[in-house]
């Protein structure tokens, strides 16, 4: 459905934001100039509307503050003073660096940083993996986000869609399991109310009374980074009160009689001790979980960032097997959408252009890599950020700061703003947003393709990721086909179309509709079927594996990986690192948790800098519950430092008992040049490993606050 008369013309973007919604939009332009946006009414699951973010999206493509023209630095590193300069000089310099570098160092001492900035399977994730593997850059482990949750998830029930969203509605109980929809996955939201009209329970287990546990039945506030006890303590009285599916779990599990012999020390008062959960609670839950069927379970990715947040996404995904949940329409689990889509992978980030043994450096630990902590052999002497912003995204943020302070490191930004990280580039080049170029969505909350066509011209200069890594392929003499293709070419590329769920799908239709919904079976695992090695849902895990497992999805195909401790096969209980019952020692100095939240207003750093949503996020805040404010102090408004031995950053305090005593909350996204002390929570964080799909504790850390005065 693409529409034109002379002055007005319709066409179908989607959202381009690292957001399991990914939108159906309608860009309405008149004369060449983006007027309007809005969601594409015709869409099954985003059903025409668009998040607060979004809907001013116009703002940001024609934001004054856009990079419009390639720049280079003249003034010092992080002062952010660059001169205009050509798209061929930008090009040279950055060929003839790296060349240099190359030479003098191998080109393992070039790193890219990149993540889902942008989403689309042309201009997201894998775009540049081609350039940067030919050239034998050291390979960026991607982990930012889901890794851990997917790799716990694969383990368990193998690459499956899981509960199509779509089918929630059909769902009596709904479990919102360390997920806040209300701000992370609102179209989700529309189908909960539906069930909910049907007569479904809604529960939400999370430490804090989130925007969506305040809508629920029930909220249920753990423990930060105990959800695993709590799994497996619910499994311990739906065994002991025989509320298990037999015929379901004879027929369709694998290792029954180990997950039993497992969960039998996990008492409900055990259990209650460790999550603070009162115990007729926890008998509570387990009896209505087990038996109002289609019971349904949405998993957050909060988890992952806790000690042992692998490990309790095991335990959770176990729970609807156990009790026959994925019988039913509804019934069941979803964790990301994203396994069925039929991208071919290696067309984009093509591993074979990877020479063996190149060495792999994690994304999280970029400020160690960049400062000299990691002992890096050859150092690294040049920086590519593109689709990330590392600076206020990845922990030990003064690490980062002073590893791209370096004088002999060469930073090169692609970018729509300038955000914190661009301030300290060399070279900065522009981006276009979504509505300048062509894409190809997948979801990682639905399951649908959606189809992004350019509305407008490229504005200044910018342009698309794809476009960029073609001209640096062609300044560098790669003559590989892969750097020639054009992004509809690409487009035809990346997906295998014969594949069964394209069934009846193709270009035509994704241009006149905008989307299609994958031909998935609604009820995938009625009867087993589970994608994995056994083809049953694994209790006991065929795939226990090292804990340095990554999949190769983050890690650009490069199946290698160094031995280390093994993992668990069975679920298990790993206390968080950081904790007053865990770490007394550190929490002796360092008394409370902190957790970061996804900010309602911002997308990750996105929109940070933007005046309206700025306004509507209101000023960097953190939560802190009245009995440890009091403690200290502390009043409502007041400015308050937040810090622990990896450093410190300065909110407003907002006293309120949304949040546990012992457990402040500070949302994400705010930039560092817009906050009180130039500093944001990733000051704080640690990055340090969880236990499953190198995940960071981001979400595990102890700090302590104090008034400023
Ligand atoms: N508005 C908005 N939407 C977004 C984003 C955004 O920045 N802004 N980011 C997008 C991205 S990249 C992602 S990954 C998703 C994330 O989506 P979510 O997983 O929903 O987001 P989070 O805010 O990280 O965590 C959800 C909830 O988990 C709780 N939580 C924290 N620790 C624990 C714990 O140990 N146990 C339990 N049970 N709960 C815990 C938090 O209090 C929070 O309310 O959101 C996406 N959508
Ligand atoms: N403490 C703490 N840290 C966290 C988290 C947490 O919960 N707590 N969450 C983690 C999670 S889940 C995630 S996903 C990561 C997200 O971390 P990042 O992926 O770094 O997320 P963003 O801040 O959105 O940065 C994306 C950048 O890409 C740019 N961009 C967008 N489109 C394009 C394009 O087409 N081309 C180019 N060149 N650039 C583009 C945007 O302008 C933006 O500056 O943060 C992680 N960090
Ligand atoms: S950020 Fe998410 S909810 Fe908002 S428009 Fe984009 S895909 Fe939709
Ligand atoms: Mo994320």
């Amino acid at each position: 459905m693409v529409t034109s008369d002379n002055r007005r013309t319709t066409v179908l973007n989607a959202c381009p934001h690292d957001c399991p919604d990914t939108c159906s939009i309608i860009t309405t332009v008149e004369n060449g100039k983006a007027v309007e946006i809005r969601g594409n009414p015709d869409h099954p699951h985003t059903q025409g509307t668009l998040c607060g973010k979004v809907k001013d999206y116009l703002d940001r493509v024609y934001s004054p503050n856009r990079v419009l023209y390639p720049m280079r630095r003249v003034g010092p590193k992080g002062s952010a003073q660059f001169e205009h300069i050509s798209w061929d000089s930008a090009l040279d310099e950055i060929a003839t660096r790296f060349q240099k570098i190359a030479e003098e160092y191998g080109p393992e001492a070039i790193l890219p940083c990149s993540y889902l900035g942008h989403q689309g399977l042309l201009n997201g994730l894998t775009v540049g993996d081609a350039f940067f593997n030919k050239l034998g850059a050291s390979i960026s482990e991607r982990t930012f986000c889901a890794s851990g949750t997917s790799t716990a998830f694969l383990m368990t029930c193998g690459p499956t869609h899981g509960t199509d969203p779509d089918t929630f509605t059909h769902s009596q109980y709904i479990v919102l399991w360390g997920c806040n929809v209300l701000t992370t996955n609102v179209h989700l939201w529309p189908f909960i109310r539906e069930a909910r009209k049907n007569g479904a329970k809604l529960v939400v287990i999370d430490p804090v009374y989130s925007r969506t546990a305040k809508q629920a039945d029930w909220h249920i506030p753990i423990r930060p980074g105990t959800d695993a006890a709590l799994a497996l303590g619910l499994m311990h009285i739906i065994i002991k009160e025989n509320l298990i599916d037999t015929d379901y779990v004879e027929k369709y599990t694998v290792g029954y009689a180990e997950l039993k012999e497992r969960v039998s020390k996990y008492s409900p008062k055990l259990v209650s001790e460790i999550t603070g959960i009162p115990v007729q609670d926890i008998v509570t839950l387990a009896r209505e979980y087990a038996t109002i069927q289609p019971s349904v379970i949405r998993l957050g990715v909060a988890l992952e960032k806790q000690a042992g947040g692998g490990q309790g996404i095991r335990a959770i995904c176990c729970l609807p097997a156990l009790v026959g949940a994925w019988r039913y329409l509804g019934g069941g689990l979803l964790q990301i959408s994203l396994w069925p889509f039929p991208i071919r992978w290696e067309v984009l980030h093509r591993p074979d252009f990877i020479k063996p043994g190149t060495r792999i450096i994690n994304q999280w630990q970029v400020g160690q890599a960049l400062n000299g902590e990691l002992g890096l052999d050859p150092p690294i002497k040049a920086f590519f950020v593109y689709n990330c912003n590392p600076v206020t995204q990845a922990a030990e943020q003064d690490k980062i700061i002073a590893g791209l302070s370096r004088q002999d490191l060469f930073t090169v930004v692609s970018e729509h703003f300038m955000t914190d990280t661009a301030d300290y580039a060399d070279i900065v080049l522009p981006a276009t947003t979504q509505l300048e170029n062509w894409d190809l969505m997948f979801s990682w909350g639905h399951t649908y393709l959606t189809l992004n066509i350019p509305a407008i011209e490229p504005q200044g200069e910018a342009i698309p990721n794809t476009e960029l890594f073609r001209r640096l392929a062609a300044r560098m003499g790669f003559e590989d086909k892969c750097f020639k293709l054009s992004d509809e070419e690409i487009v035809l590329e990346v997906l295998d179309w014969t594949a069964p769920v394209l069934q009846g799908i193709d270009i035509d239709l994704l241009k006149r509709q905008g989307y299609a919904k994958l031909k998935i079976n609604p009820i995938p695992h009625a009867e087993g079927n589970f994608p994995t090695s056994s083809g049953k849902c694994e209790f006991l895990s065929s795939m226990a594996i090292d804990s340095n497992f990554v999949l190769p999805a983050f890690r650009q195909g490069c199946e290698e990986y160094q031995p280390g401790s093994p993992v668990d096969p069975l679920p298990t209980y790993i206390p968080p690192s950081e904790s007053p019952q865990t770490n007394p020692t550190k929490a002796a100095r360092y008394p409370l948790s902190l957790l970061s939240a996804k900010p309602h207003h911002f997308l990750n750093s996105c929109f940070g800098n933007l005046s309206k949503h700025r306004k509507l996020q209101r000023e960097p805040m953190l939560i802190i519950h009245p009995e440890d404010a009091a403690k200290r102090g502390i009043i409502e408004g007041e400015l308050v430092r937040i810090y622990n031995d990896r450093g410190s950053f300065q909110v407003i305090a907002q006293v309120n008992d949304i949040t546990q005593p012992g457990v402040v909350v500070a949302p994400l996204g705010y930039w560092c040049k817009l906050s009180l002390a130039g500093n944001t929570i990733n000051a704080v964080t640690s990055t340090t490993f969880a236990d499953l799909g190198h995940a960071a504790t981001v979400g595990d850390s102890l700090v302590e606050v104090s008034l400023v005065r």
